[in-house]
């Protein structure tokens, strides 16, 4: 059922309204909808989301009275009990986004009826599609197919996030925008997928996760913006190890280890190092978070950003022999937690002497 709910425009020419039940005897009630308004029609359709928060001010324009209200979540804003009379309904000027309706009209309010009022507003959209870099070249070949599903954010100077994902063909859509500087990136990091070379058909770089700023006017667009993806390698493993070979029983000596994403995508870093019995590990500090127990260390970049491909994480750790001894040192790169083993270069062994 369509809801009974006019333009700007047309109310103030047109003014029926919908009778309600538990007005007071003379008053009745105006309902405000702001809206983004997808065909400019200047009435809100199935489909068009709800604009909010607006500021609204009304004004009996014979007595000057004057009450605000403002829609929020989405929904309309009901102003009930107001004394018939005609009434200037304004509402506040976007910020960012075009209007399909004029900002202020007048309208009658009407004893035991409803007025319906709406603002109309037209933002700016994105769009462009999502496709498989099957040689990694960075251009799209005929025949390179589109990736369905992937999840993209898309980050404005308003820290705002808007999160979509790829139809079928590929295709995304980001929506309502307001005019802003944007940048195209990935919602989540992805296990499958990683970015290809951009500057050719991908606009976002495999560096930074992003694209560059794309600039979008009041109510414009910008697209097809290509977002070319290559099927993720993930490898860790262990960088630049140092250990003295011996050490004096009592004094406490540092080693350091690095955990290396040796990968073609961004991931997670996890790792641990061993000692032989009669070690105690007395402190571990790094560029990611460690824990010592005992003769144990474990290193790990969990709920940490993503360690780009190419790049280690570095770790010390200070640790104390308290007896004689002779054994290996194991310094482990971890299987990645999702995906299992992470091919060769995962364990590092040293020896270590104790006397
Ligand atoms: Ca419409
Ligand atoms: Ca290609
Ligand atoms: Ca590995």
């Amino acid at each position: 059922m369509k809801r009974m709910v006019m333009s700007a425009a047309l109310v103030a020419l047109a003014l029926a309204g919908t009778a309600t039940a538990e007005a007071a005897p003379g008053a009745g009630a105006l309902r405000v909808t702001t809206f983004f308004d997808h065909d400019s029609d200047g009435v809100p359709d199935a489909g068009e989301p709800g604009h909010t928060p607006v500021d609204i001010t009304l004004k009996n324009v014979v007595t000057g009275a004057t009450r605000t209200t403002t829609t929020v979540n989405g929904g309309p804003a009901d102003v009930s009990d107001l004394p018939a009379g005609r009434y200037r309904v304004a509402a506040a000027k976007p910020d960012g986004l075009a209007t399909t309706s004029p900002d202020t009209v007048v309208v009658t309010v009407r004893p035991n009826r409803r007025t319906d009022v709406g603002f109309g507003y037209r933002g700016g959209e994105i769009t462009g599609s999502v496709w498989l870099d099957e040689n990694v070249d960075g251009v799209r070949q005929p025949g390179e197919p589109p990736v369905e599903g992937f999840s993209m954010r898309l980050t404005g100077s308003r820290s705002s996030l808007y999160a979509t994902n790829s139809d079928a063909q590929g295709h995304y859509r980001f929506g309502d925008l307001r005019a802003d500087d944007y940048r195209l990136g990935t919602y989540v990091s992805s296990n499958r997928y990683g970015f290809t070379v951009g500057g050719g058909d991908s606009v976002v770089d495999p560096a930074t996760g992003q694209s560059a700023p794309i600039t979008l006017p009041v109510g414009g667009s910008a697209g097809p913006l290509g977002i070319g993806l290559k099927n993720a390698v993930i490898d860790t493993g262990v960088g630049d190890v140092s250990l003295p070979a011996s050490v004096a029983v009592g004094a406490e000596f540092q080693a350091t280890v690095q955990l290396c994403d040796t990968g073609n995508v961004p991931t997670v870093l996890w790792g641990r190092v061993e000692f032989p019995q009669g070690v105690t590990v007395v402190s571990a500090t790094g560029s990611r978070p460690t824990w010592v127990d005992g003769r144990t260390v474990s290193l790990s970049s969990f709920y940490q950003s993503d360690t780009p491909s190419g790049a280690c994480e570095s770790f010390t750790i200070t640790a104390r022999a308290d007896v004689a001894l002779t054994g290996d040192v194991r310094f482990e790169a971890a299987a990645d937690w999702e995906n299992g083993p992470t091919g060769g270069n995962n364990v590092v062994v040293k020896p270590l002497a104790a006397s």
